[in-house]
């Protein structure tokens, strides 16, 4: 019974790590190959790449489906901003002071407009509550 378990678990394990590479099978990117698209996110006391001094939807990260899509955080302020994308980083992250981070990649699989937020509470937080993921 237990040599059965760790199959299945090894099986939904590697079913992941294929699921991120090449999409799952029967999912819209399967056997399409998508670009990799590389985006910096710099937090400081303006907010996600001067977001205090935009209006509406900022900053924003345009990418087509199936796309592979990597963000890389630079936190240059000395207090500990959040990072979060609606459907495809939920739980999000924290970056601290000076600190800089790469969320782990993903596959933008599901099309439409995501919102990308601070998730730690700052002192610009208000402006950081109205990035966008666009997949198109
Ligand atoms: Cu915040």
């Amino acid at each position: 019974m237990l040599a059965v378990i760790v199959i299945v678990v090894a099986a939904a394990l590697g079913a992941g790590i294929m699921t991120f590479a090449v999409g799952l099978p029967g999912s819209p990117c399967e056997g399409i190959a998508g670009t990799t698209r590389n985006f910096t996110i710099v937090a400081n006391i303006n907010g996600f790449n001067d977001s205090k001094n935009h209006q509406g939807q900022w900053p924003i990260m345009s990418v087509h489906r199936c796309d592979i899509v990597k963000v890389t955080i630079i936190n240059r302020d000395t207090q500990t901003h959040g990072f979060a994308i609606d459907n495809y980083a939920i739980r999000g992250t924290e970056i601290q002071g000076g600190q800089t981070l790469s969320v782990p990649p993903f596959l933008a699989s599901k099309i439409g407009q995501f919102r990308v937020f601070c998730i730690s509470f700052c002192t610009v937080h208000t402006f950081m509550q109205n990035g966008s993921l666009n997949v198109a």
